[in-house]
């Protein structure tokens, strides 16, 4: 009798011990991707280029470790330009947070997330004067 409750408990614990760490594991993964940025004077760190899916959403931190403002813009190169000349003359003016869009003071931490719902050619812009074309951005290609 006691031998075969043995037989049937051991299994049991090898089936437990199985099923439940990839339960864990997967439940971690099912989340948006989580990406984060350091914002220093004047570049994102650490250099990067991201891929990622169409229509997948993607978390971004972005922490301002500098000493001046800086903004993430996420859009195609066009709307990078299109802002670029939208902020051109202004300054070192804020841009109101909107959904493709933050800026932080020195100090400031802020999260976004973005769904990049087109394939091509995106980037995380940084558009306080002069800080895009000395290579503030990051690359981001969606397949
Ligand atoms: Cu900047």
């Amino acid at each position: 009798m006691a031998m075969k409750k043995r037989l049937i408990s051991i299994p049991f614990v090898v089936l437990l011990g199985l099923l439940l760490p990839p339960l864990a594991s997967t439940a971690q993964l099912s989340g948006p991707r989580k990406v984060n940025l350091l914002l220093t004077d004047n570049a994102y760190s650490p250099k990067t280029t991201l891929k990622v899916r169409k229509g997948e959403t993607v978390v971004f931190t972005f922490v301002n470790r500098g000493r001046v403002l800086h903004e993430a813009l996420i859009g195609t190169p066009s709307d990078q330009a299109a802002h670029e000349k939208e902020m051109s003359g202004m300054g070192n003016m804020a841009m109101a947070d909107e959904k493709d869009r933050v800026s932080m003071k020195p100090g400031q931490t802020k999260k976004l997330s973005f769904t990049f719902d087109k394939v091509g050619s995106y980037e995380i812009g940084c558009h306080q004067p002069t800080h895009y074309k000395l290579g503030m951005k990051v690359s981001i290609t969606v397949n």
